[in-house]
C-alpha cells in the first residue's frame, strides 16, 4: 500500500477518498479536511478568540492541536461531569496535552461549582444521562465562552456523529432539530458562535492523527454511555459504510449542502421563541432555563 500523495509506505488507508497515506501525508491531509470545513462554512477567522471544548478524547484533542497547527488561537476548556474515575482520568489527559504544548486550559468541575454529579442529575430527573448531561455542557461551556470572551466556542463533534444524529433526526422527522443540526450556528444574543471543524473527518481518523502525532488521549468511552441511541445509529451507519465506502459522508454532507437551505425559515422562527432565563439571564423559551431548572432538582439551594 503506497502513500497516494508522496508514493511512500502507507500507514492508513481511507476507502472514501480511495486513498492510502504515509504519516506525515495524513497528518497534512486532516490538516486539510479541517481548513476546507473552516473555509467552506466561514467558520471563524485567524484574529479571532477560539474556545474549544476538552474532553480528554481523541476527537477535542486532535480537534486542538490540528487548529494551533493552522495558526489559530484556541484556548481549551474542560467540564468536569463528576463521572467517578471517568471524569478524574479524562482530565489528566486534558490537561497534560495543554501543558505539553504550552496552552492555556480552564476548567469548570461541575459538583464544585453546581453543587450535583452527571449520575445524580440522571437519577433526580429519571432520564437518562446523556440528557443531563448534554443540556449541562451546552449551557456551561456556551457561559465559558461568553465569560471568557471568545469569539468562538469549537466542539469536537466528527463526521460519524453528526451522521448518527442527522440519522436519528431524519427517522423521526424533527424537522426543528434537522434545521439547527447546523456546523457554525451563528453568535445572537446570549450564544456564542459554535462550530464544529471535524466535521469532514471520521472517528477513525481522528484516532489515527491522534496516533500519528503521539497524542495521549483517554480510549475509554463514557460509562454512562451505553443504551445511547446514537451509539446505535453508529452501528448501522458503519455497515452501511463497509459495504458503500463514502455512503455516510454523502448522507451527512449533502443534508448540509441540499436540504439544510430549505429548512432555513424553520431555523429563523424557532430563534425567534427565545427569551431570557430570570435565574441567570442565558437564552430560554421557558422564564426559568432548562439548567437553571435542573440544578434547582438535583442541587437545591437552601436560600431561595
Ligand atoms: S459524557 Fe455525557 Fe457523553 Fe457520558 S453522559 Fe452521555 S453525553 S456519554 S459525549
Ligand atoms: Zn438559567
Amino acid at each position: 500500500m503506497k502513500c497516494k500523495p508522496c508514493g511512500a509506505t502507507a500507514v492508513i488507508d481511507i476507502p472514501r477518498h480511495r486513498a492510502a497515506f504515509c504519516a506525515g501525508c495524513f497528518s497534512t491531509h486532516c490538516h486539510e479536511q479541517v481548513r476546507r470545513a473552516i473555509s467552506s462554512h466561514r467558520m471563524m477567522g485567524h484574529s479571532e478568540r477560539i474556545l474549544v471544548a476538552i474532553s480528554g478524547g481523541k476527537d477535542s484533542l486532535a480537534l486542538w492541536h490540528i487548529l494551533v497547527a493552522l495558526g489559530y488561537q484556541v484556548d481549551g476548556v474542560y467540564l468536569g461531569l463528576g463521572i467517578g474515575d471517568y471524569s478524574d482520568t479524562s482530565r489528566g489527559y486534558a490537561e497534560r496535552f495543554a501543558q505539553a504544548h504550552g496552552l492555556t486550559l480552564h476548567v469548570v468541575d461541575i459538583p464544585t461549582e453546581h453543587g450535583f454529579a452527571i449520575p445524580e442529575a440522571a437519577r433526580a430527573t429519571k432520564r437518562v444521562p446523556c440528557s443531563a448531561c448534554g443540556l449541562s455542557k451546552r449551557h456551561l461551556l456556551n457561559r465559558a465562552a461568553l465569560d471568557g470572551g471568545y469569539d468562538v466556542l469549537a466542539t469536537g463533534h466528527n463526521l460519524d456523529d453528526e451522521a448518527a444524529v442527522l440519522f436519528g433526526n431524519v427517522l423521526q422527522w424533527q424537522v426543528g432539530y434537522l434545521a439547527r443540526q447546523r456546523p457554525v450556528l451563528a453568535a445572537t444574543d446570549g450564544f456564542a458562535r459554535r462550530v464544529k471543524p471535524l466535521i469532514r473527518m471520521g472517528e477513525r481518523e481522528t484516532a489515527a492523527y491522534c496516533v500519528i502525532n503521539r497524542i495521549d488521549y483517554l480510549v475509554d468511552e463514557c460509562p454512562m454511555a451505553a443504551g445511547n441511541k446514537h451509539l446505535r445509529y453508529k452501528e448501522t451507519l458503519n455497515e452501511m459504510e463497509e459495504r458503500s465506502p463514502g455512503v455516510k459522508a454523502a448522507f451527512y454532507l449533502k443534508f448540509l449542502d441540499d436540504m439544510l437551505p430549505v429548512l432555513d425559515g424553520v431555523a429563523e422562527e424557532e430563534r425567534a421563541l427565545v427569551g431570557v432565563c430570570s435565574r441567570c439571564g442565558a437564552p430560554s423559551s421557558a422564564t426559568v432555563c432548562a439548567f437553571c431548572t435542573l440544578v434547582e432538582r438535583v442541587a437545591p439551594d437552601p436560600a431561595r
